[in-house]
C-alpha cells in the first residue's frame, strides 16, 4: 500500500478545513486570529487527523463527515506545540520550519493563541453534529479529547517531562526508575494524543466498545513508536527536513536516545512496531492501512 498517497489528500483536506474553521469563528480579535492561523498553517504532517479519519472509515464512517473533529484535534495539538516552544518550557526558535509563534507574536501573543486554539477546538468539534453525526457520539468524542489532552493525559506527560529534565545527570539513578519515568512521559505526552484520534474516530462512527478498546490499545503502542522515532530523529535527523532545531540534549531531556543510546533506541523502536502491529490482529485485513501507518511512523524522516 502506498501510504503517502493515502495521507496526502486527507492532509490537504485538513489544511483547508482548518483555515475555514478558524476564519468562521465569530468576533475573534484580529491579531489573535492571525497568530492562531500562523501556527496552524505552518505545514504540520496532520497525522492525528488522518488517524481519526482512518478509524472512522474502519467502522464504516466517512472522513468528510468527521472533518471538524479532525480539525479540533489538530488545533489541540498545535496549541501544545506553541506552549511547548515557549521560553518557560523548551525555549525553541523554530517549529514546522518557521520561527516559533512567540518569536513572531511575543510570549503573551503565543500563550493566548494556544489558549484560543485549545478552547475553540471544542466549538469546532461540536459542529460535527450538524453533519448528521448523532449528538451522543459527538459528546463522547469531546470527552475523549478532553481526557487525553488534559490533566491526566498530555498535560500530565508534559509536567513529568519538565520535571525529569537533567534526571540522567544525577548520580546513582536506578535504570529501572528512569525507564519507568520515561514510559510515563511518552505514554502521556505523546501516546495519549495518538490514541485519542483512534478512539474519537471509533466513537464518531459508532463502533462497538470491544473494537474501540482494541484500537485504543494499538493507538498507545503506535504513540510510543512515533515518539521513539522522534527521539532518534532529534539526535540524527536532518534539521532542515524536521523544521525544528532538536533541543532534547540541550534541555537534558529523558528520551529513548538519552537513556538507551541511538542504537538501543532503534532496537526499542523495532520491538514497539511489533507490539503495535500485534494489537491489530482482531481486525485482520481491514487494518491494512494501520499496518502501513505504523511503518510510516517508524521510518519517517521528519
Ligand atoms: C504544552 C501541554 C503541553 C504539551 C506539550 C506536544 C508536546 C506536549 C511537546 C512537544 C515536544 C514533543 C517531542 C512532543 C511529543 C509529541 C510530538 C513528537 C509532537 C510533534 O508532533 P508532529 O511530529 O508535529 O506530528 P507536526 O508539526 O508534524 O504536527
Amino acid at each position: 500500500m502506498d501510504i503517502r498517497s493515502y495521507i496526502e489528500p486527507r492532509a490537504r483536506m485538513v489544511d483547508k478545513a482548518l483555515v475555514s474553521a478558524v476564519k468562521a469563528l465569530p468576533r475573534v480579535h484580529p491579531p489573535l486570529r492571525e497568530a492562531m492561523l500562523y501556527s496552524l498553517s505552518a505545514g504540520g504532517k496532520r497525522i492525528r487527523p488522518v488517524l481519526l479519519g482512518a478509524a472512522c472509515e474502519l467502522f464504516g464512517g466517512r472522513f468528510r463527515d468527521v472533518l471538524p473533529a479532525a480539525c479540533a484535534l489538530e488545533m489541540v495539538h498545535t496549541y501544545s506545540l506553541i506552549h511547548d516552544d515557549l521560553p518557560a518550557m523548551d525555549d525553541d526558535d523554530l517549529r514546522r520550519g518557521r520561527p516559533t509563534c512567540h518569536k513572531v507574536f511575543g510570549e503573551a501573543g503565543a500563550i493566548l493563541a494556544g489558549d484560543a486554539l485549545l478552547t475553540s477546538a471544542f466549538t469546532v468539534l461540536f459542529s460535527c453534529e450538524s453533519r448528521r453525526i448523532p449528538a451522543g457520539r459527538v459528546l463522547k468524542a469531546a470527552s475523549i479529547l478532553a481526557a487525553r489532552a488534559g490533566a491526566c493525559g498530555m498535560v500530565a506527560g508534559q509536567s513529568a517531562d519538565l520535571e525529569a529534565e537533567g534526571f540522567l545527570s544525577k548520580r546513582g539513578v536506578p535504570r529501572a526508575r528512569a525507564s519507568a519515568l520515561l514510559n510515563y512521559i511518552h505514554l502521556h505526552k505523546t501516546a495519549d494524543l495518538i490514541a485519542a484520534p483512534l478512539e474519537m474516530g471509533a466513537a464518531l462512527a459508532g463502533a462497538a466498545a470491544r473494537e474501540s478498546r482494541a484500537l485504543s490499545e494499538f493507538g498507545l503502542k503506535l504513540g510510543l513508536v512515533f515518539q521513539a522515532a522522534d527521539d532518534i530523529l532529534d539526535v540524527v535527523g536532518d534539521k532542515r527536513k524536521l523544521g525544528k532545531s532538536g533541543s532534547d540534549a540541550r534541555n537534558g531531556k529523558l528520551t529513548y536516545a538519552s537513556l538507551y543510546g541511538v542504537e538501543g533506541a532503534r532496537r526499542r523502536l523495532r520491538s514497539l512496531v511489533g507490539q503495535a502491529k500485534s494489537k491489530l490482529r482482531p481486525f485482520g485485513r481491514r487494518a491494512a492501512v494501520f499496518h502501513a501507518l505504523t511503518d510510516f511512523f517508524a521510518e519517517r524522516d521528519r
